[in-house]
């Protein structure tokens, strides 16, 4: 329902990102976007660059008076470091750094520099999904649906999460790793501080949870309609993310079945004879639809990989084995890749409450929304009798 195309180099001028088919009567406000823009630049572990750019957005169609019309959005985020790109020669770039699409992207494309493929797989690119994101968020608030985000991990420090989800944001806001266990705050920014003196980088884990969602956005109908694998591609769509999972899939493999799946009962005060989980292993979804329950992505980062500390590749003029070379570099975007997900997640949402939804505006959408089924007895009348299939 909803198209999504960024365009622009890391160095180059300008983002740019278009979004399509959100509905009419959504308020878009600049600030409201740079707030989630400035929330992607915060976090220990970045590198110089985040010292140069202070990205603010500029609408440029779409929200002519304030509001979506229903025609296509666009955004436009300024790359400043261009300024110190654009009159210069850039030198050759023929050592590929391991993990990055630097080989990848040449075998591809046949690039005569490694420089062409790097300028696009650079994850500069994230600050326009974010700028989408903000307005996703801002439509899905419309209908209280609330995303969040924080660090489970970086290294080898783990966080202990405890209390509710917006009291997990509301930590994970004040930290400098987006990490809401205070002490395990100060042992990743003491982690990063470990890998930046070694000249390293590294990864990590995140949550992006979703509050407040209706039953039934998604479908069990169809592969590429079923709402984990449309999340799982999105935020496995951020650079340096080489996993994502729901809640504690891993984990769960080795249990019984009995001992991970939320049993349901009915609500027990009876009022509207609502159905309940008390648990939510499943994390927010079953057969690819919301439950209702929260909804919790987890994802892994890899470490970075261009390095300070050269990694062992190949000379594409030479062919001589060589280290890569010093390339300015973050130490560690766990941090900022929580926001993204958000953004993506908030995508992904906005997407799937379109296609449950219809409408063309937020207020065609409304009373729909009030209609929607919910999972209480009274609402879910079954026949109660057998029946047969019908094909000969
Ligand atoms: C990135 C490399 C760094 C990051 C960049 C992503 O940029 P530079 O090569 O200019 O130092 O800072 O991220 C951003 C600029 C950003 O806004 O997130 C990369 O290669 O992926």
């Amino acid at each position: 329902m909803l198209r999504l195309l960024t365009a622009g180099e890391s160095h180059g001028p300008e983002l740019t990102a278009i979004i399509e088919g959100l509905p009419a009567g959504i308020p878009v406000s600049r600030d409201d976007i740079d707030a989630d823009l400035i929330r992607r630049q915060k976090g220990a572990g970045s590198g110089g660059r985040m010292c140069i750019e202070k990205d603010r957005v500029r609408i440029t169609g779409g929200v002519p008076a304030g509001m979506t019309t229903g025609g296509p959005v666009s955004l436009v985020i300024t790359n400043k470091d261009f300024q110190s790109w654009k009159d210069r020669d850039i030198s050759p770039m023929t050592i590929p750094r391991p993990g990055h699409a630097d080989l990848t992207a040449a075998v591809k494309y046949g690039y005569r520099d490694l420089r062409l493929g790097l300028e696009r797989a650079s994850a500069r690119e994230t600050a326009t999904r974010v700028a989408v994101g903000a307005i996703c968020r801002r439509f899905l608030g419309e209908f209280r649906i609330v995303i969040g985000s924080y660090t489970v991990s970086i290294g080898s420090v783990k966080a202990e999460l405890q209390g509710e989800y917006p009291d997990l944001f509301r930590r994970a806001e004040e930290s400098p790793v987006r990490c809401p266990d205070e002490s395990a705050s100060r042992q990743m920014v003491d982690e990063i501080a470990r890998a930046k003196e070694a000249k390293d980088t590294v990864g990590g884990v995140f949550e992006c949870v979703a509050l407040n969602l209706p039953t039934g956005l998604g479908s069990h109908v169809h592969w590429d309609r079923r709402l984990t694998a449309r999340l799982m591609a999105a935020v496995g769509s951020i650079p340096a993310v080489k996993g994502v999972q729901f809640g504690n899939a891993f984990e769960y493999v080795s249990h019984w079945g009995t001992e991970v799946h939320d049993s349901l009962a009915p609500d027990p005060d009876n009022s509207g004879r609502p159905l309940v989980r008390t648990t939510n292993r499943a994390a927010g979804l079953e057969g690819g639809i919301t439950t209702g329950m929260p909804l919790v992505i987890r994802a892994a980062m890899k470490p970075i990989s261009t390095t300070l500390k050269g990694i062992e590749s190949v000379d594409l003029v030479s062919g001589e084995r060589v280290m890569t070379q010093y390339e300015r570099s973050d130490i560690c975007a766990v941090p900022r890749a929580c926001v993204v997900a958000e953004a993506m997640a908030a995508f992904v949402l906005a997407d799937a409450l379109v296609e449950k939804l219809g409408g063309d505006s937020l207020e065609e959408m409304r009373p729909r929304y009030r209609a929607l089924r919910e999972s209480s007895i009274h609402e879910l009348p079954m026949n109660n009798k057998a029946w047969r299939f019908s094909y000969e």
